[in-house]
């Protein structure tokens, strides 16, 4: 049975329409770290990724290669779980939406909920492209990538789950648990969606259509949607519903971007819901990774980055290291080649790999190669002593919430003292003086620091890790059991190394680079063009100047100057660097959504406003508000303080007069 030393932790199920990239290896190296770090603290863990392989995109990418979807799907698992591999990707579980024994399970699931009558037929309707035979959904309209033009919006019965019977019940579930949808600026954007009325969710595609996908058990003509069939993984892939699956459930963590944190906040709430389940643990929605050029990385784009080659040129551990160290989990982050390498010679060649260095070589030169015994610790010790405890504890209370690089930051504290305590002790000067005693106190003060780094970055790089324990004498297991009991104890003193151990020095841990390494240099060379780019002249900064008060009177010419349009809000983020600005983009009955960036965001959550229709001035001449462009305004009811958005029910388009 499940208790509170079990660990049950996921990541997204990933397309198999293309190859892994650095987004998808960060969530999963994420996860990978997290479990790890749990089993090391003697938990009872699962960690279960896998793929997600029905659908139309997989179909299509399997077409274009002239294979069925099962082949094309067989040949790319192949690729993610070499990926994995190579990432040194530690998952118990690795689940596939083709695996019999989840397809089975899913149909049981559609049997119950259809004879419970959650499930019921209707007319759909949607957005549908005649020349390419294809439904499209609004997130692909949205972004651009279909032109409406090209598009129609036809009918066709499908089935539909009762979401939105359960709305009140999700509100309740996510107000009473602060914990459930991390980080918490998320969770008020859930909460923002949930005011809107919540529809019920159209589960099925007819197989004429679109074939790739589960049968549904009541109708062979149609076969289960995307969402519904993989957002099951997490309770099939722990055996659900005739296995073993009540030692797991409720997952821990499911891990996910900040993109799909509505189908799992709400559709798979509801689901379990329905199914009468308890909510998953935490729903953790972490950032973006974005190119150079600020844009998200994503397959459709093709602005990845190979995190393959990272891991070739500056090493699998570095890599781990790198992407969990440089941002907080659920903030947003600019990948660059040079900031991989910048961070890799401080954190690593600099700051941890001198401090091993040095203690290594000294103890190999002036003591024989031996652990020295620490008699005559003093003041200086005392305070690494309780320094190492400080951070033994930030480092464990970090990690069980997830925050990863605050974990590293206070690892890094001692680290960092570890090297400033060499310095101040000056071990040559005493090596010099003939002073053994206080010599020894110091190199062994140093090693003891290096055993303790080495013990708790198993997680994060576990062959680095074990290689310096390998050169302090020490074996994994011996550094697991040592990271349990000071876990527990939470305290720790430096003297867990026995005396008279042999040490070795050996190569560096993490060599300099002094250069990109050649594979990348090309790579680098073309983002060094992109960042150094003529950015697009903003004008000075003056103060913005009062908009006159409004004249008693205009002529009806002036009035018809102003062009107004109904438009609905299809997307909207914060503004990169203005807390007060949100950055919409708003369908007009253009070729193109217009972008505008409103001063709202103290009144909105961005979600909330998806789908609301708005009245846009569509001839304001464009302008920069901190650096992004907004190609009109929204009128709103309120002075400095915007009360409310001025909304009509009218068709997307029309003249507003
Ligand atoms: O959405 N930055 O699969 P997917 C950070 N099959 N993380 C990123 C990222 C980026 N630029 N790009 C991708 C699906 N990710 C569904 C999931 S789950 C029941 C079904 C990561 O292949 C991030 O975790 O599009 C994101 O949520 C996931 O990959 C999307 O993977």
């Amino acid at each position: 049975m499940r208790d509170d030393r079990t660990f049950y932790i996921t990541t997204p199920i990933y397309y198999v329409n293309g190859l892994p990239h650095i987004g998808h290896a960060y969530t999963t190296i994420a996860a990978d770290v997290a479990s790890r770090y749990m089993r090391l603290k003697g938990h009872r863990v699962r960690f279960l990724t896998g793929t997600d392989e029905h659908g139309q995109k997989v179909m299509e990418k399997a077409t274009a290669r002239g294979m069925s979807p099962k082949e094309h799907c067989d040949d790319m698992v192949v690729h993610w779980k070499a990926m994995w591999e190579k990432l040194d990707i530690r998952y118990d579980h690795f689940i596939r939406t083709t695996d019999p024994s989840h397809m089975s399970a899913v149909q049981s699931v559609l049997t119950r909920l259809w004879d419970e009558g959650l499930i019921y037929k209707a007319e759909y309707t949607g957005w549908y492209s005649v020349r390419e035979e294809i439904f499209v959904t609004d997130k692909d309209v949205e972004s651009g990538a279909w032109d409406k033009a090209d598009l129609q919006q036809i009918t066709e019965s499908n089935y539909f789950f009762r979401m939105g019977s359960y709305q009140r019940q999700l509100i309740d579930a996510i107000e009473a648990r602060p914990d459930f949808i991390q980080p918490s600026s998320r969770r008020n954007e859930v909460l923002g969606f949930l005011r809107k009325d919540l529809d019920d969710l159209c589960i099925s595609r007819p197989k004429a259509r679109m074939s790739w996908g589960i049968e549904l058990p009541f109708d062979p003509d149609f076969v289960t949607y995307v969402w519904f069939d993989a957002l099951l993984n997490y309770l099939t892939g722990v055996g659900y519903p005739d296995g073993d699956w009540e030692t797991w459930w409720p997952a821990s963590y499911h891990l996910v971007g900040k993109d799909i944190l509505t189908t799992h906040s709400v559709y798979w709430s509801t689901m379990l819901m329905a199914l009468g389940l308890p909510l998953a643990g935490t729903l953790y929605a972490h950032g973006w990774w974005k190119s150079a050029d600020g844009e998200k990385m994503s397959k459709s784009l093709g602005n990845t980055i190979d995190v393959g080659l990272l891991a070739d040129e500056f090493g699998v551990d570095a890599t781990r290291f790198f992407f969990l160290r440089e941002i907080g989990f659920g903030a947003d982050g600019t990948f660059s080649y040079q900031g991989f390498m910048t961070r890799y010679n401080a954190d690593l060649a600099n700051d941890l790999g001198n401090m091993v260095h040095r203690g290594l070589s000294m103890t190999s030169n002036w003591l024989g190669g031996v652990v020295p015994p620490r008699t005559g610790a003093g003041p200086d010790e005392a305070a690494l002593d309780a320094l190492a405890t400080q951070t033994l504890q930030a480092f464990d209370e970090a990690m069980g919430g997830l925050q990863f690089h605050k974990a590293l930051e206070a690892l890094w504290e001692l680290v960092k003292a570890g090297n400033k305590y060499i310095d101040t002790q000056a071990p040559w000067a005493l090596n010099k003086a003939g002073d053994t005693q206080r010599l020894t106190t110091v190199l062994r003060a140093v090693l003891e620091i290096a055993y303790l780094a080495a013990t708790l970055l198993q997680p994060f790089m576990p062959s680095k890790a074990a290689e310096l324990l390998e050169k302090l004498g020490r074996t994994e297991d011996q550094a697991v059991a040592r990271c349990c009991e000071a876990v527990e104890a939470g305290a720790v003193t430096l003297n867990a190394l026995p005396e008279g151990g042999a040490i070795t020095v050996g190569e560096a841990l993490f060599p300099r680079f002094r250069e990109m390494p050649e594979r990348v240099a090309a790579l680098f060379a073309t983002e060094e063009a992109v960042v150094k780019a003529p950015k697009v002249k903003e004008p000075k900064k003056k103060k913005t100047p009062k908009a006159p008060a409004p004249p008693a009177e205009i002529s009806y010419e002036d009035f018809a100057k102003v062009a107004l349009k109904v438009g609905e809000v299809k997307a909207a983020e914060r503004h990169p660097s203005a807390d007060r600005l949100l950055v919409l983009q708003v369908d007009i009955g253009e070729e193109k959504p217009r972008q505008i960036v409103a001063g709202i965001a103290a009144k909105f959550a961005p979600q909330a406003l998806i789908g609301r229709r708005v009245v846009v001035v569509a001839n304001l001449a464009p302008a920069q508000l901190r650096g992004v462009e907004s190609q009109g305004m929204l009128l709103a009811a309120g002075g400095a303080e915007v009360i409310d958005l001025v909304g009509v029910d009218a068709p997307v388009g029309e003249p507003v007069r």
